[in-house]
């Protein structure tokens, strides 16, 4: 088994209710064992003119393959009506594996650690509630030294 950390984000269609059913969907995996998901955090979108974001992450162990996985997630993503129209254009929900244990992946389909996941504090913030703050990624880096470089600004913790 190994963990593997999994970033969630709506802004559509009533964000937290698709974050919970995403969560219902993490539970039945194949393979797998649900760990836990953090609270849910609001934020403005990364790019203007778009609703307002909730994210949050969950935490799985699982012996499925890193792709299959990745087409797993993509499966929950489709099933809770994600249209894919233009990259970063809203959706009722995203599912981005940031870690699976401590590998580096460049696959054309999947690259681990998630992109950019280094700075954006609605991916760090509640991936601190299940992590250990010792977490090391892939650039060495601990989770705890990524969070003082990364303000809780413009985020709102809300109950799940
Ligand atoms: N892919 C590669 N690596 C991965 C990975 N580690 N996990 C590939 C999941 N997928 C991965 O993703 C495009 C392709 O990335 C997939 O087909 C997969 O093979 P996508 O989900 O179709 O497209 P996307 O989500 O629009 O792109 P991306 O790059 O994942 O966007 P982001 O980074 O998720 O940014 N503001 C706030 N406040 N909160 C947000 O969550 N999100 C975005 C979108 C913009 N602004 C935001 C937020
Ligand atoms: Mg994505």
């Amino acid at each position: 088994m190994e963990r593997i950390y999994i970033g969630m984000g709506s802004n559509l269609a009533d964000p937290a209710d698709q974050l919970r059913s995403a969560v219902q969907a993490l539970a039945q995996l194949p393979d797998s064992r649900f760990v836990g998901v953090s609270a849910f955090y609001q934020s403005d979108s990364l790019l203007p003119g778009q609703p307002r974001y909730t994210n949050a992450v969950a935490a799985i162990d699982s012996t499925l393959a890193p792709l299959d996985l990745l087409d797993a997630l993509q499966a929950i993503e489709l099933d809770q009506g994600r249209e894919r129209h233009e990259r970063w254009g809203p959706r009722t929900l995203d599912l981005d594996i940031l870690l699976f244990g401590d590998r580096l992946i460049d696959e054309p389909r999947l690259k681990v650690p998630h992109y950019h996941m280094h700075a954006r504090p609605f991916v760090l913030y509640p991936l601190a509630e299940l992590a250990p703050a010792s977490l090391q990624l892939a650039d060495g880096r601990t989770l705890s030294q990524l969070l003082a470089d990364c303000p809780f600004i413009g985020l709102e913790r809300i109950a799940p």
